[in-house]
């Protein structure tokens, strides 16, 4: 039944955006000019979040908005809001085969060598923000931090990108 609903809702959503790209292409066509090959990136924006931000907040958080999205160029608007911690942001390409990331338990970190990065916005202090630019492919996506005990402390989430 919630599958049912959920196909539905897609098909909706599908015959919405046709009938928008076709409205679109209309206003470009009447304005005399050809709709660009390749769409505007996908802005998602990220905020790392600690218990110092918000005390609901148990052990520490990273936010996508929004968590899945079309392949293409996709530019990650960083912030972090802590009044007292740096975070950062990492944009890792998990293992297909689900194996989890290669920990150090020595460093508290994750071992950067065993994992495919896509790119980061490196230790933002606190009340500072950062961008990435990358061009993602369809397929799953870790965000996560990596400074000391945070990516252990719950700093992570996940991303999907569509085809
Ligand atoms: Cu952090």
């Amino acid at each position: 039944m919630r599958h049912l609903s959920r196909q539905t809702r897609f098909s909706r959503q599908a015959r919405f955006s046709r009938q928008a790209l076709a409205g679109v292409a209309l206003a470009a066509c009447l304005a005399g000019f050809s709709l660009p090959s390749q769409a505007a990136s996908t802005v998602v924006k990220v905020v790392l979040l600690d218990p110092s931000v918000d005390s609901t907040i148990k052990g520490m958080e990273i936010t996508a908005q929004p968590s899945t999205l079309r392949a293409g160029l996709v530019t990650f608007k960083v912030t972090n809001p802590s009044p007292g911690t740096i975070h950062e942001m990492i944009v890792v390409r998990p293992a297909a085969d689900g194996k989890p990331m290669p920990y150090d338990d020595k460093t508290d970190r994750v071992n950067e060598d065993g994992i495919h990065s896509m790119g980061e916005v490196s230790e933002r202090k606190p009340g500072e923000a950062g961008t990435l630019s990358v061009v993602l492919q369809p397929g799953s996506y870790l965000l996560m931090y990596n400074i000391a005990g945070h990516y252990k402390a719950g700093m992570w989430t996940t991303l999907t990108v569509t085809p």
